[in-house]
């Protein structure tokens, strides 16, 4: 990892990857890019381009020497049933351009899968590595399909291409946009702001769920393992905690005792049914020696610490 280049630099993972990496690496060797402009203070350069422009960013890559890719640029689970065909464009489109970009030249490639690979017919709780993968909106058909394409492009062309299936992910620096789980995020703000949210799956839904330090540790972790301790070259299965909206209403109210969640579930609700509650990340665990450090009190507590500062709301 020694000049690198971040995807979707201004989305939700992106934004706390680079702060992360650029600690690491310095800012002479961290290069953002994203379909929207970058947005002030610009720390290291920063290119507004589509990823799917396969050779504008051959040139990027060539123009700064990269030799790691993080491609983090992707439509999430429900804006994807709004726009099915713009997501397979960019979801697969973006992939491909970058397994593309990285045959022969040794560039490492850290691409993030999802819980959305799995489906109706999967196993619900302690999910297993290998099980039926049936996906049911187009997000998680991008995720599976580029999975078996990241395994192809490892196997034929020896692009070493790294992955995990994130779960849904919690943090306070940028809001997601357009996922299931992003109501696990909502309800922080809102409980802070209104002491009041009204969350779009049932109460007892519960979804495996992980804080953003964790994600990004995984992330840098994955691409920092030795090549022979990366066995799964689809996608590791990650973990970090699972729970229900009632138990994040419990926790939160330990802080926000008046807080009041409601349920007016919608489409996201069938979403969240076709997905695993608690998924088995035990490869991950022996073979890369992946560790969760934060759970649902954890969080919590950070959460909601960071978030007043954030909202100027103490
Ligand atoms: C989503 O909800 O779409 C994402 C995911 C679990 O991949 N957060």
């Amino acid at each position: 990892m020694n000049k690198i280049l971040i995807t979707g630099v201004n989305g939700q993972i992106g934004t706390e990857l680079s702060q992360k990496l650029l600690a690491k690496v310095g800012p002479e060797n961290i290069v953002g890019l994203d379909i929207r402009p970058a947005l002030p203070p610009y720390a290291f350069p920063h290119e507004t381009i589509d990823t799917t422009n396969k050779e504008a960013i051959r040139q990027v890559v060539e123009k700064y020497r990269i030799d790691t890719i993080f491609h983090l640029a992707s439509l999430l689970s429900a804006r994807g049933e709004l726009n099915p065909d713009q997501t397979w464009d960019v979801n697969m489109g973006g992939l491909k351009s970058m397994l593309d970009i990285a045959r022969g030249t040794g560039i490492k490639i850290f691409w993030p899968s999802s819980i959305a690979v799995f489906g109706p017919n999967s196993p619900k709780d302690n999910t297993p590595q290998n099980t039926i993968l049936d996906p049911n909106t187009m997000y998680g058909i991008t995720k599976r399909a580029g999975e078996l394409l990241c395994q192809y492009y490892f196997d034929k062309f020896h692009v070493d291409v790294r992955s995990v299936r994130f779960p849904g992910i919690i943090s306070h620096e940028t809001e997601p946009g357009g996922g299931t789980t992003d109501y696990a995020v909502e309800i922080f703000y809102e409980a802070i702001r209104n002491k009041v949210y009204t969350s779009f799956v049932r109460e007892e839904t519960c979804l495996p769920m992980m804080y953003m330090e964790d994600a990004v540790r995984s992330a840098i972790e994955i691409m920092l393992a030795e090549k022979e301790q990366v066995k799964v070259r689809t996608s590791y299965n990650l973990a970090a905690v699972s729970f229900t909206v009632t138990e994040m209403v419990a926790e939160i109210r330990k802080h926000i005792p008046e807080f009041l969640c409601n349920y007016a579930p919608d489409f996201r609700q069938a979403i969240a049914d076709a997905w695993p509650r608690v998924i088995d990340d035990s490869r991950a665990r022996q073979d890369w020696n992946w560790q969760h450090e934060y759970d649902l009190s954890g969080i919590t507590q950070d959460m909601i610490e960071n978030l007043r500062q954030k909202l100027q709301m103490t």
